[in-house]
């Protein structure tokens, strides 16, 4: 099993190099941001729950993400690799996702980092949010509040992966397709 996660902040691009990379490589995409936005499409309890941390810029419970996350690796266990696209979020997900692929006899393989600078990321998100229909892109407020989370809880998921020797920082400014090229070289000389 190859497992990889794709790491940065709200609107780093995580998201659209997971598309390309998930069709390049054939693994199985595990967004826990679009597991959430499904229950609440489906107006879940679980759902229910989670919009009003989303729509509030907080993250959503450890236990709950942990769950569906716990939840969705059992509905693919045939999957030939994961790529992880906003989880692990905390130290208690990386954790509790280092013991999960434990249990499963494999691990990450890597983590990569895209690195945007706040401004980009702000422009990014403001411009997401005029289509999307997604309420936490359309207020400044709410996108600055997500970036002070980032900062608070999950950066200490860099440190995590850093000492174990895991992570690698690329520049996530540039086109889509330059991205997904040095995404590429890193992959291609891991798997
Ligand atoms: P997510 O769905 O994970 O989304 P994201 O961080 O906002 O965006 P991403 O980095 O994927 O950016 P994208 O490619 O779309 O999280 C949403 C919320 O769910 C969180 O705030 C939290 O509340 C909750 N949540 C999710 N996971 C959780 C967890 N594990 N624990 C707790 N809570 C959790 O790109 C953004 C925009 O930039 C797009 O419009 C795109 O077109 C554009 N773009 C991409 N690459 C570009 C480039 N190279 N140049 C210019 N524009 C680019």
């Amino acid at each position: 099993m190859f497992n990889l996660i794709l790491f940065g902040p709200p609107g780093s691009g995580k998201g659209t190099q997971s598309d390309r990379l998930v069709e390049k490589y054939g693994l199985k995409h595990l967004s826990t941001g679009n597991l959430l936005r499904q229950e609440i499409n489906d107006k879940t309890e679980l759902g229910l729950a989670a919009k009003n941390y989303i729509d509030s810029g907080k993250l959503v419970p450890d236990q709950v993400v942990i769950g569906m996350v716990d939840s969705f690796f059992e509905q693919h266990k045939q999957a030939r690799g994961f790529l992880f696209d906003g989880f692990p979020r905390t130290a208690a997900q990386a954790e509790a996702l280092d013991n999960l692929l434990a249990s499963k006899q494999t691990a990450i393989a890597t983590v990569i980092a895209l690195d945007v600078s706040e401004e980009e990321l702000v422009k990014r998100l403001l411009n997401r949010g005029k289509s999307s229909g997604r309420s936490d892109d359309a207020d400044e407020t709410v996108i600055r509040k997500r970036f002070a989370v980032y900062l608070a809880e999950t950066s200490p998921v860099a440190t995590h992966y850093k000492d174990a020797g895991k992570f690698e920082l690329i520049p996530g400014e540039g086109t889509v397709d330059q991205i997904f090229e040095s995404l590429c070289l890193i992959i291609d000389a891991k798997i």
